[in-house]
């Protein structure tokens, strides 16, 4: 079983996770790691704090000589913004920070402090904010090393930033070409426009959301199963991507459009060849049928709301005084769908990697391949 646990605020010491279940002999550096949090941190849109950390992770256990060693990997990122912060986690400190009290519509603030019985909201917001994406981000790099062990490849790109929406890729290579572009999208023509729409709302003291795809390309057919609820890999891999900051809506394949269409516009016909074996011409089911892989590339999609911390602020109430009041600032981004992409592999990462260990298992990546090419041949033969 893989799993993992993580630990940190927005504004603490630093993030740290463990995680456990990872069989021995996979191939891991914390520069690879490096390269999906740097990805994390860019993107048009993003406000100062991304100018302050240069996110990189220490792996304090789990390795030797750069293989896994099949004990708990420890991981560790610095938060460099911790240092203008001294004294907020620190009770002996001198330094005294004003309440947080008027929480910000759509955030955590006010139903978290509801819940924990606290009238300061940075007891809340702290743990909440997305700056906690980071470690996730760094655990599903450790997830994408054991999937590239296998040849699967996890990628993402922007659709659309509030309302401004490009034309769909052609090709995986234009997908991946996009990763390097400030919206991360394979439109140029329509990355002018959303970047020029974030312009206007920081103008106005506005944020942005909008929609990102996030593409599995090599699952092998079988991860998953339609036998249980809980077991639907499209269960799963929604949940997961629902549970990121800001995702409002998750679709699978064509998703709600299917909803529109009929039977025979959305189903993706079977054909066999001796080489190929079964396949398809379409995939509209993004690459899952009765919450199984079909083999096809897994293709999900979120929508991520407007970041909730408006410079031009909504109405609130002041939790001590109960006073109309209008919500508090706290530093944000206009937009950070480029980075909530990032996110998104990461969050696929590490479904796909526990359903590929619950199917092919073993304790050492040579003991897992034995599993798979075993289980390959076999369905090569069906
Ligand atoms: C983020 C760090 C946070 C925010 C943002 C994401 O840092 P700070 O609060 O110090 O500016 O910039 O989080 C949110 C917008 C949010 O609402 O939680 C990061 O590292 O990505």
């Amino acid at each position: 079983m893989l799993r993992y646990l993580d630990a940190g605020e927005s504004h603490g010491q630093g993030l740290l996770a463990v995680v456990e279940g990872m069989p021995a002999g996979v191939p891991l550096q914390a520069e690879n790691i490096d390269v999906d949090l740097r990805r994390r941190q860019g993107g048009y849109g993003r406000g100062g704090r991304m100018r302050i950390e240069r996110d990189q992770v220490r792996i304090v256990s789990g390795i030797r000589d750069g293989l896994t060693l099949g004990s708990p990997i420890g991981l560790w990122i610095e938060n460099r913004d911790w240092q203008h912060w001294q004294g907020l986690f620190d009770a002996s400190s001198e330094k005294t920070w004003e309440p947080f009290t008027r929480p910000r519509p759509g955030h955590a603030d006010l139903p978290g402090g509801m819940k924990y019985g606290q009238r300061d909201l940075r007891n809340i917001l702290e743990r909440a904010s997305a700056r906690g994406t980071a470690i996730r981000v760094a655990v599903g790099a450790v997830a994408k090393a054991l999937l590239a062990e296998f040849g699967i490849q996890i990628a993402s790109h922007v659709l659309s930033i509030g309302g401004v929406e490009a034309s769909p890729p052609s090709s995986k290579e234009d997908i991946i070409a996009a990763d390097g572009s400030p919206m991360r999208c394979a439109d140029p023509k329509a990355s002018q426009e959303m970047m020029k729409a974030i312009d206007e709302a920081k103008k106005a003291g506005e944020s942005l959301g909008g929609t990102f795809e996030v593409i599995a390309w090599g699952v092998p057919v079988g991860l998953g199963s339609h036998v249980h609820w809980d077991r639907r890999l499209d269960g799963q891999l929604a949940a997961a991507m629902m549970s990121i900051q800001g995702i409002k809506g998750v679709e699978v394949g064509r998703g709600f459009e299917a909803a529109f269409l009929r039977g025979s516009e959305v189903h993706d016909e079977i054909y066999y060849d001796q080489e190929r074996g079964f396949y398809r011409r379409t995939n509209n089911a993004g690459g899952l049928e009765g919450g199984i892989s079909n083999g096809e590339p897994i293709v999900l999609r979120a929508a991520m709301k407007p970041i909730p911390t408006l410079y031009r602020p909504l109405k609130s109430v002041d939790m001590l005084s109960k006073e109309q009041v209008e919500a508090s600032i706290e530093r944000s981004d206009i937009c950070a769908v480029p980075a909530a992409a990032i996110i998104g592999e990461a969050a696929m990462a590490w479904v796909l990697a526990q359903a590929f260990l619950e199917k092919f298992g073993g304790d050492s990546l040579a003991e897992i391949r034995r599993n798979y090419r075993g289980y390959l041949k076999e369905v090569a033969e069906r």
